[in-house]
């Protein structure tokens, strides 16, 4: 019901605290399972501050305009590409709704078909709903990545796009983005990758000397990229990333804004008035944290989910589904069922309903939380 006489600020505030008391909280310990994390406190307080910007209307906010093309220009250079065309955006979801739109505009032809492996995220469910672009799954390998050779085969004249993925959302997974990036070079068709995860990890594990193939714009096949800030950015929600090789594919999307204060504006987003806060945060976790200091992040990460595995792989009734590439370990048990009921009863942010336990390892995760976490496991299985 819609409040007919408005209250004090405290009792709202009062209200609303006991409302949202049982969310789980990044600080608790015990979100385990999640891909975001609790905000780096200088993102919070530029968010607080520059909380009315507004992206939608750039003729408004012209220097937040300029610092979100900084930020697109940051974000491409550690991809690969001098210059690349893109936006902070809502998400990994609406950045790859862009992508599928961008190449369907392109492509031109009457019955789109765009060429996914089977471990891609749900949001191109959502990009073929909205798009009328026909999904085709390829198969994993035992690996879990995708099956390159059945990607090719599954190649038609009506084929707007391969994805790639660099870090699957259930298990880390980096496919071959080169083999892809061949392929789509052979053939003349773009490829886009889907790194809303593995973005903000993969270039800093490979300078700290982990083994993974290439998956950015160095590779001649890539034409554009999802990279997520709101993930192991640590920028606060919302604060997705797209990133195109080429300013054709930015202008295939954009829509004409004429009456703006700008003037004739183009939006290419989905979203009309957008936060501007959040590019800023973007741009000031890139300043402040640097290479180095998300090199710093991910090597913690990265030796914590080692360390984890290794502890999960001691104990009787628990199995990895496959050694961590990234930051995250999935693992099954007999019962996963019972299981995770009784985890979740304890207070722990997992799910399991892939068929297995994920845990990402989040700058919030630390050492102690794992351990309290594998005392609860070892009691819950049989
Ligand atoms: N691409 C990949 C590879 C993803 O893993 C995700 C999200 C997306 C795209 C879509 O990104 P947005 O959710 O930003 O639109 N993957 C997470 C997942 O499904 C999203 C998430 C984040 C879920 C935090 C739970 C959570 O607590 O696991």
């Amino acid at each position: 019901m819609f409040p007919e006489k408005g209250v004090d600020e405290n009792e709202v505030l009062a209200e609303l605290e006991k409302k949202i008391e049982k969310d789980l909280t990044f600080d608790s310990g015990k979100i385990l399972g999640s891909m975001c994390t609790y905000p780096h406190p200088l993102a919070r307080r530029i968010i607080r501050e520059y909380i009315d910007r507004n992206l939608g209307d750039p003729g408004l906010h012209v220097g937040s305009r300029k610092v979100e093309e900084e930020t697109v220009e940051m974000l491409s250079s550690l991809l690969g590409l001098e210059k690349g065309y893109g936006h902070i955006v809502s998400g990994g979801t609406e950045a790859n709704i862009l992508a599928v739109r961008a190449f369907r505009n392109t492509a031109r032809v009457e019955k789109p078909e765009l060429i996914l492996p089977e471990s891609a995220h749900f949001s191109f469910l959502k990009a073929s709903d909205l798009l009328g672009v026909k999904l085709v799954w390829a198969g994993l390998k035992e690996d879990y990545s995708v099956d390159v050779d059945d990607v090719e085969d599954k190649i038609t004249d009506n084929t707007i796009g391969i994805v790639g993925i660099a870090g699957t959302t259930g298990l880390g997974v980096v496919d071959d983005i080169p083999a892809l990036s061949d392929l789509a070079v052979d053939y003349g068709i773009p490829l886009h990758v889907d790194a809303a995860f593995g973005g903000f990890v993969i270039p800093f594990a490979k300078a700290l000397g982990y083994d993974l193939p290439d998956f950015d714009f160095r590779l001649k096949g890539v034409q554009s990229i999802t990279i997520d800030p709101h993930k192991m950015g640590m920028v606060p929600i919302p604060a997705g990333g797209i990133i195109f090789r080429e300013k054709k594919f930015l202008e295939s999307i954009s829509i004409p804004a004429p009456y703006l204060a700008g003037g004739k504006v183009w939006q290419a987003t989905i979203t009309g008035t957008r936060p501007g806060a959040n590019a800023l945060a973007v741009w000031a976790m890139i300043k402040h944290l640097g290479f180095e200091g998300y090199k710093r992040v991910v090597k913690e990460a990265m030796e914590l989910s080692r360390w984890f595995a290794g502890e999960l792989k001691r104990i009787p009734g628990v199995y990895l589904i496959r050694e961590p590439v990234l930051n995250i370990v999935s693992f099954g048990t007999e019962n996963l069922e019972t299981a995770e009921e009784e985890l979740k009863r304890r207070g722990w942010g997992i799910s399991a309903h892939r068929g297995y336990i994920r845990i990402v390892m989040m700058p919030h995760v630390r050492r102690e939380h794992l351990e309290a976490f594998l005392g609860d496991l070892m009691e819950v299985i049989p």
